[in-house]
């Protein structure tokens, strides 16, 4: 018998500086509201879903940098959301701004929690793939200042038995890696869960940005082939405090096929049925890892961080 789960996509228009936890998590529970409708088993939200994209600004205020944070989860303002989840026997991924205490002092990630239908966290993931700049670039038209206010995550990509199936998380900057996936994929991984917020404009590279959507397709469409999955990719979009965050959050098959995908960028649910053994075949023929992948010629992956060319 086929394992169905229905996946809703709940893309986040924008957030912005103004707009406090509780107004966004009214906008979450709307759109959980309309997947309780369409029957979905998981829902899933966006990368730091509760708050604007903070890193677009310089702050030298660790005080004002804070308030972005969550120090627990679910929080005061998020409980209500894991509540109407757990009335509606539904999952989800949520991606935070997490600040935690270990080893006496204070710990700062970008994170993703994968919550049960029983409304238990079942999984927790911080992102390890953190771009931008870690000092203030003036020059820039915004910031992107991820490499200042998060530590590199320390979990690794973890896949979690779950809702029938194995589940897999990252977050934005990690769609773009094949490791990424691979990782997940060496775990089995049958569906990857994604949020991101993706400025239009790169302010180093300004020739990529006509190029956005194309690329966000192409990574996830080729991390769910490569590695036999579906990956639901979700965006946080729209102008966000003058800054434009792409959309075309995306459900795609492990053939690589997008299933559907947002029309807006703005809130909207996009959901799919999704049949988890779909990437059985991919994964027991032109992807079995254990019968074609020769490690011993991978070395350099892990070996060797930067491009070092022959001389
Ligand atoms: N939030 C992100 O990780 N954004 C990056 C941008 C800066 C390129 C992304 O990969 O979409």
């Amino acid at each position: 018998m086929a394992r169905m789960v229905i996946v809703g996509a709940a893309q986040l228009g924008p957030i912005q500086r103004t707009d406090d936890r509780g107004r966004v998590v009214r906008r979450m529970l709307e759109l959980l509201h309309q997947a309780k409708q369409h029957g979905c088993n998981l829902v899933v939200f966006p990368e730091l879903a509760l708050t604007t994209f903070f890193p677009r600004w310089w702050m030298e205020d660790q005080g004002e940098i804070d308030s972005f944070f969550e120090t627990s989860m679910p929080s005061n303002e998020t409980a209500p959301l894991f509540e109407a989840a757990k009335q509606a026997n539904i999952g989800f991924y949520l991606g935070f701004a997490e600040k935690t205490r270990t080893g006496g002092r204070a710990r700062r990630f970008n994170a993703s929690i994968l919550v049960a239908p029983d409304g238990a966290i079942v999984g927790r993931y911080r992102k390890i793939h953190l771009p931008g700049h870690g000092e203030h670039e003036p020059w820039r038209a915004f910031q992107h200042l991820e490499k200042r206010y998060f530590e590199v995550g320390d979990l690794g990509w973890g896949v979690w038995r779950t809702m029938g199936g194995l589940f897999g998380m990252c977050i934005c900057n990690d769609r773009r890696w094949p490791e990424t996936y691979r990782v997940m994929g060496l775990q089995g991984v049958e569906m990857v869960l994604v949020g991101y917020n993706t400025p239009r404009h790169n302010p180093p590279s300004p020739e990529h940005d006509r190029l956005s959507e194309f690329h966000n397709q192409l990574v996830m469409q080729s991390g769910a082939y490569q590695n036999g999955a579906w990956v639901v990719g979700v965006a946080k979009c729209g102008i966000e405090e003058g800054c434009e965050l792409i959309g075309a959050s995306s459900i795609i098959a492990p053939s690589g096929q997008v299933v559907a995908q947002a029309l807006t960028q703005d809130d909207e649910l996009v959901v799919a049925r999704c049949d988890l053994d779909l990437g059985r075949s991919y994964k027991e023929n032109i992807f079995n890892f254990a019968v074609h992948r020769q490690p011993e010629h991978y070395r350099l992956i892990v070996e060797r961080k930067g491009a070092v060319e022959p001389r």
